[in-house]
């Protein structure tokens, strides 16, 4: 049987390491048969980076760091060319600092880079990348429940993936007439490198784990099967949405 993504090409940003949510997704879009364009953030990456795409048979890796308009046009200057199907963007920075203080205690400075690298990134690679999508195509990110929610230490994190969540709403409408759809996956907490920043992680992941109807905390693999759900023509009606894979977490209310 033919994979679900055979013939379609996808640029994946976001991976750091084997644990990255972007990893995942990377075998699962190579187990259905899509050819895979990898970036990395920096110079300090691209050794894992390396090793990981020769593992995935990436095809091309290159740099991007998304909080460089020079960088994202010299990403879209190398794939000229190449018809590019899906785009997954799996990218999030706040400062460390801004994550352990009160979210009344953010700053102006810490604000504005949790956005720009988790929020705006998304809109400058979509606009980057559509004339590159010329047969349609899927655009991905990743977000959390903290969007919608107050999640203790998650604070100015939650502002930027809110922003996130409005911003694949309004990439959707823009991008729906050119067959571009645009969503994102709001997964369940996952320790990554990441996540590690967020004070008192691995007690998100026992409380999560306690409540959610599934009883169990989410695993990349069934984020990334979602993902290839949305790359592929089975979610061609799907747009503007947030798709939780969370083990069912954010249906719950108050537990006895
Ligand atoms: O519990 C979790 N892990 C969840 C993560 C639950 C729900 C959502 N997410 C989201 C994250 O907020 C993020 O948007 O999933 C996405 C991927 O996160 P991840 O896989 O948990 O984390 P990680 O493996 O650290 O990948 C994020 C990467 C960065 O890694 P490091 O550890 O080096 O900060 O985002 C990349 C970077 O590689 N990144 C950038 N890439 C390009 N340009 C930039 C940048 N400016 N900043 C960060």
């Amino acid at each position: 049987m033919p994979g679900l993504l055979e013939g379609k090409t996808a640029l994946i940003l976001g991976i750091a390491n084997r644990w990255s949510i972007a990893y995942a997704i990377g075998q699962a879009f190579r187990r259905e048969g899509a050819e895979l364009i990898l970036t990395y953030q920096a110079e300090r990456l691209l050794k894992t980076v390396q090793e990981l795409g020769s593992e995935l048979g990436a095809s091309r890796i290159l740099q991007c760091d998304v909080s460089d308009d020079a960088q994202i046009a010299g990403l879209v200057e190398k794939l000229q060319g190449s018809a590019l199907h899906t785009v997954v963007h799996s990218i999030a920075f706040a400062g460390k600092d801004e994550l352990s203080k009160p979210f009344v205690e953010t700053s102006r400075g810490g604000f504005g880079v949790a956005l720009d690298v988790s929020a705006y990134s998304l809109v400058a690679v979509a606009r980057a990348a559509a004339p590159l999508m010329t047969a349609g195509g899927s655009v991905l990110t990743l977000s959390y429940l903290g969007a919608q929610r107050v999640v203790q230490n998650y604070n100015v994190m939650g502002v930027a993936k809110a922003a996130l969540e409005s911003s694949v709403r309004y990439l959707a409408a823009d991008l729906g007439p050119s067959q571009i759809r645009v969503n994102a996956i709001s997964a369940g907490p996952i320790k990554t490198a990441s996540a590690r920043g967020v004070k008192d992680f691995s007690k998100v992941l026992e409380g999560v784990a306690a409540l959610a109807p599934l009883r169990r905390d989410t695993d990349p693999a069934e984020v990334a099967d979602t993902a290839v759900f949305l790359a592929s023509d089975l979610g061609r009606g799907v747009t503007g949405n947030v798709i939780y894979v969370d083990a069912g977490f954010q249906i719950m209310g108050l537990s006895a």
